[in-house]
C-alpha cells in the first residue's frame, strides 16, 4: 500500500514518523494562546517550526481545549487568514487547518492550505461536502461530546473498540462523500472526552485502532494526561510529551502532533535509527 498522503496538490511521505508542529492563532489557547495573533509573530513561529523539522503546520483560530467558548467562522478566519496568506508564498510544508466549520474549510482551501484537521471529522451539516470538493486531504478525529463539556465524567465500556468503530464510520461517510482513503488521515484524539485511563489505554493500544492501513496522527503534546503524570504546568511538559510522542510513534502513530517540534524531531531521528 502507498504511503504517500494526497493533500491538494501536495504530498506527505508517512512511510516513517512525521511531525505536524501546532500555531494556535487563538487569545486563550492553553499552551500558547495570544502569542500569535500578530500575523508577523505568528509567520516567523510557523517558518521557525518548518526550520526545526516539521512536515505539517497545523494552524487553529478556534480554541478547543476544554471548556472553550465557541467563535464565529468570520472571527476564525480573521484570525488565521493573514497568516495562510503570508506564510503560504514562504513555504513548502503542508498547511493545516484546525477548524470544524465548512465555511473556513473553504475559504482556507482557496488560500492554500492543503489539510483540513477536524476535531469533529466532518460532523458539522456541510463539512463532508466542503472537505470532499477543497481537494485537501483531511483529519478526522475522535471526540466524545463537544468541548465545553467533554471532560465532565467520561464513560466507555470498550474505550479502545469505541473509538476504532467510530473512525471506521467517519471513514464510511469520507468514502460515500467522494473522498479517497488516499485523503485520509484517523486520530484517536487523546483527551477529548477521556479520562487519564482512557487515554493510556488508547496509546498503551494504538496499534488495535488500525483501520485499512491508513495513517494514524496521535496529538499528546503538553495534554493534561501528561501534566497528570509528571504534574508538570503545560509549558514544563516537554519531556513528557516527547516520551510520548516516541511511545505513539513506535506504537504505529505516524504523525505527531507537536508544540516543541525540534525536541520531537530529534527523538524521532534516535528512533528511527534504532528501527
Ligand atoms: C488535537 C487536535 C487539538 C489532537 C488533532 C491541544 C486541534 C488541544 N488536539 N487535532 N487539536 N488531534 N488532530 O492540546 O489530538 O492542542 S487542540
Amino acid at each position: 500500500m502507498s504511503t504517500l498522503l494526497r493533500c491538494g496538490g501536495r504530498s506527505l511521505d508517512w512511510a516513517s514518523p512525521t511531525v505536524m508542529g501546532v500555531i494556535n492563532v487563538t487569545p486563550d489557547s492553553f499552551s500558547d494562546g495570544g502569542r500569535y495573533l500578530d500575523p508577523e509573530q505568528a509567520l516567523a513561529r510557523a517558518l521557525a517550526i518548518e526550520a526545526e523539522g516539521a512536515a505539517i503546520i497545523d494552524l487553529g483560530g478556534e480554541s478547543t481545549r476544554p471548556g472553550a467558548a465557541p467563535v464565529t467562522a468570520q472571527e476564525e478566519l480573521q484570525r488565521v487568514l493573514p497568516l495562510l496568506e503570508r506564510l503560504r508564498p514562504r513555504t513548502r510544508a503542508i498547511l493545516s487547518i484546525d477548524t470544524s466549520k465548512p465555511e473556513v474549510m473553504r475559504a482556507a482551501a482557496a488560500a492554500g492550505t492543503d489539510l483540513i484537521n477536524d476535531v469533529y471529522a466532518l460532523r458539522a451539516p456541510g463539512a463532508l461536502e466542503a472537505a470532499a470538493e477543497s481537494g485537501c486531504a483531511v483529519c478526522l478525529m475522535h471526540m466524545r461530546g463537544e468541548p465545553r463539556t467533554m471532560q465532565r465524567a467520561p464513560c466507555y465500556a470498550d474505550v479502545v473498540g469505541e473509538v476504532r468503530a467510530f473512525l471506521a464510520e467517519r471513514l464510511d461517510a469520507c468514502r460515500a462523500a467522494g473522498i479517497a482513503d488516499a485523503r485520509i488521515v484517523l486520530d484517536p484524539g487523546f483527551g477529548f472526552g477521556k479520562s487519564l485511563e482512557h487515554n493510556l489505554a488508547l496509546l498503551r493500544r494504538l496499534r488495535e485502532i488500525d483501520v485499512d492501513g491508513l495513517p494514524i496522527l496521535a496529538g499528546l503534546s503538553r495534554k493534561a494526561s501528561i501534566g497528570a503524570l509528571t504534574g508538570k504546568s503545560p509549558g514544563e511538559r516537554v519531556y513528557g510529551s516527547v516520551a510520548a510522542a516516541l511511545i505513539a510513534a513506535q506504537r504505529g502513530a505516524n504523525i505527531l502532533r507537536v508544540h516543541d517540534v525540534a525536541a520531537t524531531v530529534d527523538a524521532l531521528k534516535v528512533l528511527a535509527a534504532v528501527g
